[in-house]
């Protein structure tokens, strides 16, 4: 059965709470209970960990090599300044499909940058809540022909 691990970076913690009109209104515990059923039903086992520190995010990625077969990661700011998550997820070497509930490319010029995706097999964006379980299904199938 394979492993998933779905992380999410700084200030993600807050969803729910404020920015509705950018983040939609469901909590990060709602994300988490909606991806751990649909990991169920595709036969997947599925962690989650949410921290606001760039350094436990690393932590993390490098504690799940030989545990996860893949990560979901959605990195929040860091996705557009950390080379040292970049570094992470090449060394793990496992398959990482980087998320984000906006359209990163519809905002901000600063947000059209990711140092995450050069290292990820493929990203999601701009699908709101509905983006984590996408992004599960991609993984699966990037496991499945590999
Ligand atoms: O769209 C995404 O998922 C982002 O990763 C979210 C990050 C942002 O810096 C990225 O550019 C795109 C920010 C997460 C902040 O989340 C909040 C949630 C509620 C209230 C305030 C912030």
């Amino acid at each position: 059965m394979p492993s998933l691990l779905v992380l999410n970076g700084p200030n993600l913690n807050l969803l729910g709470t404020r920015q509705p009109e950018v983040y939609g209104t469901v909590t990060l515990a709602d994300i988490e209970k909606k991806c751990a059923e649909h990991a169920a039903r595709r036969g997947a086992e599925l962690s989650c960990l949410q921290s606001n520190h760039e350094g436990v995010l690393i932590d993390a990625i490098h504690a799940a090599k030989g545990v996860h077969d893949g990560i979901v990661l959605n990195a929040g700011a860091y996705t557009h300044t950390s080379i040292a998550l970049m570094d992470a997820i090449y060394s793990t070497e496992l398959p990482v499909v980087e998320l984000h509930l906006s359209n990163v490319h519809a905002r901000e010029a600063f947000r059209h940058t990711s140092y995450i995706a050069r290292a990820a097999i493929g990203v999601i964006c701009g699908f709101g809540a509905a983006g984590y379980p996408l992004a599960i299904d991609a993984l699966l199938a990037h496991l499945e022909k590999t």
